[in-house]
């Protein structure tokens, strides 16, 4: 039988309304949430704003990993997330637009899930130099179910994408 508690990654961005103070709240509320237990952060990186064709220039993002184990299900962390989403002022406008935090369910233990509105490992981590990185820093040997390992995942990307290590630590 499965443990109660469910080993998960969850990807932090903002680049909306001082993207540290939003990061800092997030990992606050969630490191005090007794649903999760065991949280870790990764550094905090800078990033270019990856956005759609023909949309308005955004600021640069902040982005981190946070690790964690937790009791939710993975519909249960989803809601979750949304709530803080929502209590930090995200309101949903246009796909990949400027927000004050998004919260993106990476992994949920080893499991592959495909239900509407929940796709584990997130849809696009592999291609995001902003994911994998902290991911790397996080934990080096993970594999991604699916994808395989991290460090053929990272070996895999460009340089173009390029990522500004900030001494911010959120934890
Ligand atoms: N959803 C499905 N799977 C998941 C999952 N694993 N985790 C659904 C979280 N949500 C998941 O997401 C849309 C719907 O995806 C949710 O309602 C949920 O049911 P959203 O957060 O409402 O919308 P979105 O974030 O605009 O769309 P999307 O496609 O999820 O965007 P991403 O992939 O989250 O990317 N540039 C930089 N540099 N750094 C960033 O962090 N982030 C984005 C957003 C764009 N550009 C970025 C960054
Ligand atoms: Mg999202």
């Amino acid at each position: 039988m499965k443990s109660s508690w469910i080993p998960i990654f969850i990807g932090l961005g903002s680049n909306l309304d001082d993207p540290e103070q939003q990061l800092r709240r997030a990992v606050a509320s969630l490191s005090t949430d007794q649903s999760f237990r065991d949280v870790s952060v990764s550094p905090v990186y800078r990033s270019e704003p990856l956005t759609l064709a023909g949309s308005d220039r955004q600021p640069s993002y902040l982005n981190a990993v946070l690790a964690a184990d937790t009791v939710l299900t993975a519909p249960k962390l989803l809601k979750r997330l949304k709530k803080q989403e929502k209590k930090q002022g995200r309101k949903r406008t246009e796909r990949w637009g400027a927000r004050p935090l998004d919260l993106d369910i990476l992994l949920y233990d080893d499991e592959e899930i495909d239900e509407p509105g929940l796709k584990v490992p997130h849809y696009a981590m592999s291609s995001r130099l902003f994911v994998l990185q902290p991911l790397a820093d996080l934990q080096p040997e993970l594999s991604v179910p699916g994808l395989g390992r991290l460090s053929k995942l990272l070996a895999g990307l460009s340089e173009e994408s390029a990522l500004e290590r900030t001494d911010i630590g959120l934890l």
